[in-house]
């Protein structure tokens, strides 16, 4: 038991002197380098309660620990996709019940773009169920880029593949930020997606980072994974160099139909330390608490804040499933005293 009187000095010391050797990120984006996986392995074997305090330590370093921020997406094309991601309700070849929609008018897209705003949220997200944007698909986003920034929102798109010169046309608009996730550890990605590969993301990253974009890529773990697994994303994402801005971390949300469903759950707490993992490689980055929260207890959501997340999607919805309703992330917040990023 602890002695009643130890300082937290002393407990963050103990905590922070368990011997896990400290490797700088890896130069070399792919494969993670092998001494960085190792260490975020280590981290993962830490006792809770130590991951935890030295997450929350680094968070504080950068971070106010009680501000978290709030971004909004909004699905502008919808279903029909044809990549076989095998977590994704909107690939055309499973049947989810998702109803393939043609791209979403200008004024919808500005006017749930006031409402995110009107909401608290500072980033507007909009994704398309694209393998990639065809150079006619682009024109109509750009003018949604636009016209979002003309709301002074941060803008943000995911719109799958990149072609050269596409990356340059958002920045252009005013695009501020491009999401692409890694999704996986490189040798768990041919066991969930087959119809790209983890070199084509990774182009892709390439091509936003030369267009001077900010980069938001993440993952997506309880997809049946192991450990090491996960803590080969986190380490694949760490040595992206320029580390990424903003890293969501998503847990799988299983929807029927999509080959991914009736996969166990991951335990809470390999969630909270796959967070918290991210925390300390990634000490700079936004960590978003992704997908996943409707399933999450308030509990474990408070406890991947203190664990170093800072930034979550708001909004009762995410792409086509549901995320917490508005007023429930408020009173979360409120009952936690946080406040918007
Ligand atoms: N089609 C584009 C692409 O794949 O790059 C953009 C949209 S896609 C839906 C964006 C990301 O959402 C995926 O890379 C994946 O990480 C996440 N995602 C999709 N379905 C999910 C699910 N069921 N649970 C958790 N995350 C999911
Ligand atoms: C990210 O990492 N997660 C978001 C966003 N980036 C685009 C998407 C989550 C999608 C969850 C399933 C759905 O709602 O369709
Ligand atoms: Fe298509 Fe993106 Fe879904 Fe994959 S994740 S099936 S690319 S919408």
């Amino acid at each position: 038991m602890m002695a009643k009187n130890l300082k937290y000095q002393d407990v963050t010391k103990a905590a922070m002197d368990t011997p896990v050797t400290f490797h700088p990120p890896a130069r070399d984006a792919s494969p993670a380098h092998a001494a960085l996986r190792e260490h975020a392995l280590e981290l993962f074997a830490l006792p809770f309660n130590d991951l935890l305090l030295r997450a929350h330590t680094t968070h504080r370093e950068h971070f106010d620990p009680n501000r978290v921020q709030r971004s909004t997406l909004l699905s502008i094309k919808t279903g029909g996709c044809p990549e076989d991601c095998g977590y994704c309700p909107q690939a055309a070849r499973y049947h989810t019940g998702v109803e393939s929609q043609p791209l979403m008018p200008l004024d919808e897209v500005v006017a749930a773009a006031r409402r995110a705003k009107e909401n608290g949220a500072t980033r507007f997200c909009m994704g398309a169920a694209w393998r990639g944007p065809k150079a006619r698909d682009l024109e109509p986003v750009l003018d949604m880029v636009r016209a979002v920034k003309a709301l002074e929102l941060e803008t943000c798109c995911t719109l799958g593949m990149l072609k050269e010169g596409q990356a340059e046309q958002l920045r252009e608009a005013g695009l501020d930020y491009y999401n692409h996730n890694l999704d996986t550890a490189p040798e768990d990605y041919a066991n969930v997606i087959t119809t790209r590969d983890y070199q084509d993301r990774l182009d892709t990253l390439e091509r936003v980072r030369r267009a001077g974009m900010h980069v938001c890529c993440g993952g997506i773990v309880g997809m049946g994974e192991s450990r090491e697994g996960r803590a080969g994303l986190v380490a694949q994402l760490a040595s992206l160099d320029p580390q990424p801005e903003s890293v969501p971390i998503n847990d799988l949300v299983q929807v029927e139909g999509t080959p991914l469903a009736g996969t166990p759950r991951l335990a809470w707490t390999e969630f909270v330390r796959t967070i918290a993992v991210a925390r300390i490689l990634m000490p700079r980055s936004m960590v978003r608490l992704s997908a996943g929260r409707s399933a999450m207890s308030e509990a474990v959501q408070a406890l991947c804040f203190f664990a170093g997340a800072n930034s979550i999607f708001y909004g009762d919805k995410l792409l086509t499933t549901d995320n917490p309703e508005v007023a429930r992330d408020d009173a979360l917040f409120a009952e936690l005293g946080i406040a918007p990023g």
